[in-house]
């Protein structure tokens, strides 16, 4: 019998470890500049880190969500190769420093985050706003939609989890733009969970709510980061929808511009990332998902989550950074 060739479809296995190396660069040049009030430098800091290690990387990337348009942002842009220039072709998705304000005020859950995928397997999101609902893995399929009112949203998760609404936690950046939505959350009876930044670890909570507490994800946050946070739910399950939300004229033109026709469309999880996906981030700051990093004599401890959509894999790496390292 043929030996089974575990790189003939998807993504090398490989790059499942390579990957780790790309967040885990960008966190500690993040994490050197924390609580330092300067969000500029800390994400400057993670931007050249992560693309220095997706330079070493045996693929011909191509970045597709990155740090903004070519004339914008000089690293890591949308459309700039990285890697060698040989090996498999991948669409690459990056947030060098998610949570730039967090990290400033070294308050908990800055991350660095990067998700690889197979070549046109990810929506080239827009940079403007995207309404967002997510859930965890295990319901049946349609169960929360974007167009529902919340209570109906809560009330039908609630019941499918055989609880109280009350017993339900909603996970809702803390912004003007959703008091509304936090009324009527609030007026269900559910709990919110506000949070200052940082939705894509948000939509990831849900995927665990065991031991997150956070059962759904409601509101608006960035386009770029649901693409990454689906590329994680398509490694670890869970439902997401999602649709783009332009605030002005310019946000219009941009969707245009990029071919979005339909700028009212619903994207479904395997609109946002399908294919074979790997997802990595590393605790640039402690939070509930992933230890910061800590510095010590000799090392650099660093706590990263692996996931690739093919296989199911989520590995957990814990890695100390000797101090003899070419970083
Ligand atoms: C969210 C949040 C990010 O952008 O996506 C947010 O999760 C959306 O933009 O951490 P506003 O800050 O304008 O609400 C981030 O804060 C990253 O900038």
């Amino acid at each position: 019998m043929a030996k089974k060739n575990n790189n003939d479809t998807g993504l090398s296995r490989m790059l499942a470890l390579e990957i780790a190396r790309v967040t885990e660069s960008a966190a500690i040049a993040a994490a050197r500049l924390r609580g330092c009030g300067d969000e500029v430098a800390a994400d400057q800091a993670a931007v050249d880190a992560m693309r220095k290690e997706l330079n070493r990387l045996p693929i011909r990337g191509r970045i597709v969500i990155g740090e903004g348009e070519r004339d914008e942002a000089p690293m890591l842009y949308i459309g700039e190769e990285v890697g060698q220039g040989e090996g498999p072709e991948v669409d690459i998705a990056v947030d060098p420093l998610e949570g730039t304000t967090i990290c400033a005020k070294a308050e908990p859950n800055a991350l660095a985050v990067v998700a690889f995928a197979e070549k046109g397997s990810l929506l080239y999101a827009p940079d403007i706003y995207m309404e967002k609902i997510a859930i965890g893995p295990g319901f049946q399929p349609g169960l929360v939609d974007l167009d529902a009112a919340p209570k109906d949203n809560l009330s039908a998760l609630a019941k499918a989890k055989g609880v109280p609404i009350e017993e339900i936690t909603a996970c809702i950046l803390d912004r003007p733009r959703h008091a509304k939505l936090i009324e009527n959350v609030r007026k269900a009876g559910a709990a919110i969970r506000l949070i200052g930044d940082g939705d894509i670890a948000g939509v990831i909570h849900t995927a665990n709510a065991d031991e997150t507490g956070i059962d759904i994800y409601m509101g608006i946050g960035g386009a770029p980061e649901g693409v990454l946070a689906a590329a994680a739910l398509r490694c670890i399950g869970g439902q997401i929808q999602a649709r783009l939300h332009a605030m002005s004229d310019q946000h219009r033109a941009r969707v245009a511009e990029i071919g979005i026709e339909d700028i009212d469309r619903k994207y479904t999880l395997e609109d946002l990332a399908s294919g074979d996906v790997l997802f990595a981030a590393t605790g640039v700051t402690s939070g509930s998902m992933l230890q910061g990093v800590r510095f010590r004599a000799g090392a650099t401890r660093t706590e990263t989550v692996v996931m690739r959509a093919k296989t199911r894999t989520v590995r957990w790496i814990k890695t100390e950074h000797g101090a003899g390292q070419d970083r």
